[in-house]
């Protein structure tokens, strides 16, 4: 609940090994890309403090590990998670096969209402292109979860995406 002037949204970005998901949060919080970053072998946590009207919002996300060999410690990363973000690489297809299997692990493990939001990341690679927009999209959304595309590398969309994410964090308080 928001009935106080203090309230935490947590938002944790979830997907499999080099989808990304490092990427976007150095992208989100330092501005910054690298085309050499290491599997991560732990999580980074950020929080954020934001000003909503006269309520503070401490918007706190969680860099995960796609590696299968934390996946048990990985459950307990879900514990309250408010806004999930399950990040695909368009140069993949099977990161959008593994779609369902992630959005089971947010509602085995997270807030049971986490909200999802599915990312199609290096929409920069468009020669490498596994899977075209429309068809990731139509994917995505007949599992009833919205898509977005962006690129950790160029910047496009990052900045929505995470505005989308608090939106959606800000309204499921007021709920
Ligand atoms: N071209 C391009 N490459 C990207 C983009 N985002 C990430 N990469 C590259 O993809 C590789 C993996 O990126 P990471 O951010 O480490 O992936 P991750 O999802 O954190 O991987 P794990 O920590 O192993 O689960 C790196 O070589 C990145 O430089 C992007 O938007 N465009
Ligand atoms: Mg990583």
């Amino acid at each position: 609940m928001f009935s106080n002037k203090h309230a935490d949204i947590k938002i944790v970005l979830l997907g499999d090994c080099g989808v990304g998901k490092t990427n976007i949060f150095t992208r989100i919080f330092q501005n910054s890309f690298s085309l050499e970053s290491k599997p991560s072998k732990d999580i980074q946590i950020v929080t954020n403090n934001i000003m909503i009207e006269d309520r503070v919002l401490k918007a706190q996300v969680w860099d995960t590990t796609g590696d299968r060999r934390f996946a048990s410690i990985k459950k307990s990363y879900m514990q309250n998670a408010k806004i999930v973000i399950i990040i695909c690489d368009v140069t993949r297809k099977s990161t959008f096969n593994n779609i369902e299997k992630w959005a089971t692990y947010v509602k085995n493990y997270a807030d049971p209402h986490a909200k999802i939001i599915v990312v199609g990341n290096k929409s920069d690679l468009h020669n490498l292109r596994e899977i075209q927009s429309q068809e990731a999209a139509t994917l995505t959304e007949s599992k009833g979860l919205p898509y977005l595309e962006v690129s950790a590398l160029n910047s496009m969309n990052i900045e929505l995406l995470y505005h989308s994410a608090l939106a959606e964090g800000y309204l499921k308080l007021l709920a």
